[in-house]
């Protein structure tokens, strides 16, 4: 049995014997020339991999001299690179000669290993092959919302990886399976620690437990950073203050980055959280963002490392509009950070929504580079017992016109650096991963880290092949189960939006982010309740955001203005994110707005009844294990839709004092 913790690096081996013997034909040796570390663990993973898939162990031999029939791995500097990025790899064959994987560094040739490896792992040629990748966006990154003593803030597969306890005299060799699946999909940095971010990492103690962690990542072209506590020349330092300006203050980043560099000398770099949610920062002594960032990145002077500074700020007043708070904040401030600062934007200027319009910090910073925060752990769809597959909510952010540049400007092209000819780009994804057996505790939840690195490397692939891809690793080759298991995740997400959010709702208010309480009108911060997003009233629903309201949509420019601002012509996905709507309007399908919530609430329940279904037809394709693990898991998501359906709509039922329609009303129902 598989308990799925191989991920999409299960290497089984190949049934089809004719494919495999054809493989096997073109895979006799591996030769590498090199003894780096990186290029060790590429022919080693190549070894590991061949030696699954077909059932024997390929040598790996110095020099392919004139033998053929093998995979030479090469760090090369020639013409055929030439087209080549940093880190891209070129995958070559014909018949009767090499497979050539060649890149024009170490990492390069790991990339384009995984990439070989990749072929055979979803059953295509490999004679013939000339195949080049060269990822997009150049900081490819996972943050994790780790601390100290083990716990993870919006983690919902157990405990962290990073036994901090035992580190660094006891290395757990899951921290090398964890390097060896990130360095498959390209994933190149690692942010390990939350960034409500405890002091205590920037102690020597700690120090060198993260040291520890980064000699075991090094060998698969991953770098480590830290989450900084802002104050910490304060906390841990003994110093009166931590104002950025101050000529000591700057002397103990200077110092303590020295320190750090000692013990790791390829660090990354810093991730800031800062007068955020209650997090210290530089407005605290009356400093702005930058003067925050800017001390930080010259204490990282002498060094290849970077800050990444985060935008996700917003203030505890009910009158102002938490949509609009970082654009407010940080557009007055292109131009003034220094050049190793990167500003990291969350997708959406809420909160990881199950559907969000695009943060309107995007394009709106020119001289800035601005990377992506996407969140791959399901803290608003989900945790880990709904099955919804995230590339689709990528993808939609990626591929929206900011028009800042007129048409074809989209935030994908904001992030690569293209539309701006940013120097540095980046992107960085919130792990789903913990000490649970599979890493992400539903097996499904696998396929939206494989998506997100997949997605930092290339951002045009499209989600469809990324989940084909995905399932022909992990689950199976079968190729029915395979068409209705990508089918189960392509609907998902639309499915958990119709029972969770449907129209434009949002919900991030306080507690835990899992139950359903849109009555709650109180909480410590007035924007932290439920009817502070929602805006339910005896009139309607939905967050008015054109001129009449919060005049949100001015952030974004006249083209998306005239998409969204118009409640008559406004895409139902997005109707109550920027409109108060009258409970009895009717809308573009026929019904009122009353009617069609009530049908998407109950649509989106009785559809996870459809995913059973379809998730039962796949049983002998799948492993056994795997199979009754979701099947359990779906039965609680079928359960819990039906909870969010519920509470929603006799919540709201008590303002819009509406019947249920007809077709819902069945006595049957539950
Ligand atoms: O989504 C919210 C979470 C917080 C998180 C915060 C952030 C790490 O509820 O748990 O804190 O965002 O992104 O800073």
């Amino acid at each position: 049995a598989d308990d799925g913790y191989r991920l999409w690096l299960k290497y089984n081996l190949i049934k089809d014997v004719p494919k495999r013997e054809a493989y096997a034909r073109s895979a006799q040796f591996i030769a590498l020339t090199g003894t780096s570390p990186i290029l060790k663990s590429a022919a080693e993973e190549l070894q590991t991999g061949l030696q699954g898939l077909l059932g024997k162990t390929v040598p790996i031999i110095a020099n392919a001299g004139n033998r053929t029939g093998g995979i030479v791995l090469t760090n090369a500097s020639g013409a055929d690179v030439q087209t080549l990025t940093k880190e891209g790899y070129k995958l070559a064959s014909r018949k009767g000669s090499n497979i050539t994987v060649s890149g024009k560094t170490d990492s390069g040739v790991l990339y384009g290993v995984f990439a070989l490896l990749r072929q055979l792992q979803t059953g295509q040629a490999i004679d013939n092959l000339s195949l080049a990748g060269n990822p997009k966006i150049q900081y490819r990154l996972l943050n994790h919302w780790d601390n100290t003593n083990g716990t993870i803030e919006r983690g919902y597969a157990g405990e962290s990886l990073w036994k901090w306890y035992e580190l660094p005299a006891t290395v757990d060799p899951r921290y090398r399976d964890y390097a060896r699946a990130n360095a498959s999909l390209g994933i190149n940095g690692t942010v390990v620690n939350n960034v409500n971010a405890s002091a205590r990492f920037l102690t020597a103690e700690y120090i060198e437990k993260v040291a520890t962690l980064a000699n075991v990542f090094r060998p698969y072209g991953i770098r480590i950073y830290l989450s900084v506590y802002f104050p910490a020349p304060k906390v841990i330092g003994g110093l009166k203050t931590a104002d950025p300006l101050d000529p000591e203050v700057k002397k103990w980043w200077a110092d303590k980055t020295n320190e750090i560099y000692k013990l790791i000398p390829d660090f990354g770099g810093f991730l800031v959280k800062a007068n955020s949610e209650g997090e210290p920062g530089p407005q605290d002594y009356r400093r702005n963002h930058a003067d925050g960032a800017n001390m930080l990145a010259e204490a990282l002077a002498p060094y290849d490392g970077i800050v990444m500074w985060r935008a996700f700020v917003y203030k505890a007043d009910p009158k102002s509009d938490r949509f609009k708070a970082a654009h407010e904040e940080f557009t007055p401030l292109d131009g003034q950070f220094d050049k190793k600062v990167i500003v990291q934007v969350k997708n959406g200027p809420i909160d990881f929504q199950p559907r969000e319009p695009f943060s309107p910090l995007f394009g709106n910073m020119p001289k800035t580079p601005l990377s992506m925060e996407f969140q791959v752990t399901q803290e608003y769809t989900g945790f880990a017992t709904h099955w919804v597959y995230e590339a689709p909510i990528f993808k939609e952010c990626l591929e929206t016109d900011t028009y800042v540049k007129g048409k074809g400007s989209t935030v994908a092209k904001v992030i690569d650096g293209s539309l701006h000819q940013y120097t540095m780009t980046a992107i960085a994804g919130v792990a789903n991963t913990g000490t649970d057996r599979n890493w992400t505790g539903n097996s499904m939840a696998q396929a939206n880290w494989y998506a997100y690195g997949r997605l930092a490397w290339d951002h045009t692939l499209s989600s469809e092949n990324i989940a084909d891809e995905w399932v022909k690793m992990t689950l199976t080759s079968e190729p029915k189960a395979v068409k209705t298991i990508t089918d189960l995740m392509m609907r998902s997400r639309e499915i958990y939006v119709d029972y969770n959010t449907p129209l434009g709702l949002s919900r991030p208010w306080s507690g835990v982010h899992f139950a359903p309480e849109p009555w709650q009108e109180k909480s410590v911060r007035p924007d932290w309740t439920a009817i502070y997003y929602h805006r339910a009233d005896s009139i309607g629903l939905g967050f008015d955001r054109t001129a009449t309201g919060s005049n949100a949509l001015a952030q974004y420019r006249p083209e998306v203005q005239k998409q969204w601002n118009n409640p008559e012509t406004c895409p139902l996905p997005y109707l109550l994110w920027f409109h108060h709507v009258p409970w009895t309007k009717k809308l573009s399908t026929g019904r009122t707005l009353w009617d069609e919530l009530c049908t998407r609430f109950y649509t989106g329940a009785d559809s996870v009844g459809w995913m059973q279904k379809q998730w039962a037809q796949v049983e002998s394709a799948v492993d056994p294990v795997i199979f009754a693990d979701v099947t359990g898991r779906l039965a609680t998501q079928h359960k819990e839709a039906i909870w969010w359906r519920d509470s929603w709509v006799l919540y709201l039922q008590t303002y819009s004092k509406q019947p249920i329609p007809a077709p819902f009303k069945k006595p049957d129902r539950t």
